[in-house]
């Protein structure tokens, strides 16, 4: 790759990035060694960049112009331009894998998340952003976020039979996607950074064994995750 690509990338009022989207590809391109320039955006800024050409976040858009605006195909697309090192270890199998987790982590761990974490989500936005974000989401849901959250602990033990396939896979050792770290583990960190970004409450115990894997993924690629703080 000759130049930087651009990545939108959106941001909590701190200038956190907040979106487990967005985090998916900031580890894939950590991953590939890739410097994006990141352009931190707030929801409310986003409709000039969609007219542009993207229609979500994260976007990316190469020196040449061409955009991806998703998190799979921003994967996809970096996979193709920057083969090494690969983000999917074990070549067609392990992007089968990867395919399946994608559709596991987006229709079933995402909404169960979403029930738990919505409510904090506008402490960690102000002005409009907080009226935009709180606005959209009670639309999208019908009720409001404190009647998507009414039953969080409920939902907190549903998330945690929906995670114990990866505790599984990660009781041999190792990282979900093997011996190293890729893609697949990227993807559970995404909704994971997501949460420990935009909610106080612990989506997972300290002594649950997904909590070293977790720990370990914020140290890795410098520290890129540890780097934004928790909320509080
Ligand atoms: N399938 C997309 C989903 C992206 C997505 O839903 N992004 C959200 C942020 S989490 C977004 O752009 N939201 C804009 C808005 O809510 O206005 C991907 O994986 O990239």
């Amino acid at each position: 790759m000759t130049s930087a690509p651009i990545l939108y990338d959106l941001i909590t009022k701190d200038g956190a990035a907040l979106s487990p989207w967005c985090w998916h590809a900031k580890m894939a391109l950590a991953h590939k060694g890739i410097a994006a320039e990141v352009k931190p955006l707030d929801f409310t800024q986003k409709d000039q960049v969609i007219a542009a050409g993207g229609k979500s976040f994260p976007l990316m858009v190469e020196a040449d112009g061409t955009v991806s605006d998703d998190s799979k195909i921003i994967t996809d697309r970096l996979e193709e331009i920057c083969p090494t090192p690969t983000l999917f270890p074990g070549g067609a199998a392990s992007h089968a894998a990867y395919d399946f987790m994608h559709r596991y982590v987006q229709t079933i761990l995402f909404p169960t998340v979403v029930k738990i974490i919505l409510k904090d989500i506008p402490d960690v936005l102000d002005g409009a952003d907080r009226d935009y974000f709180i606005e959209s989401r009670t639309t999208r849901f019908g009720k409001s976020l404190d009647e998507v959250c009414a039953q969080r602990d409920a939902h907190r033990e549903t998330l945690s039979t929906q995670l114990d396939p990866f505790r599984k896979a990660l009781a041999k050792g190792g990282f979900i996607s093997g011996d190293t770290p890729a893609m697949a583990d990227y993807l559970l960190f995404g909704v994971m950074q997501w949460a420990r970004v935009c909610s106080p409450y612990a989506l997972i115990s300290a002594d649950d064994a997904l909590t070293p894997w977790m720990e370990s993924l914020l140290d890795l690629h410098g520290g890129l995750g540890r780097a934004t703080p928790a909320a509080s």
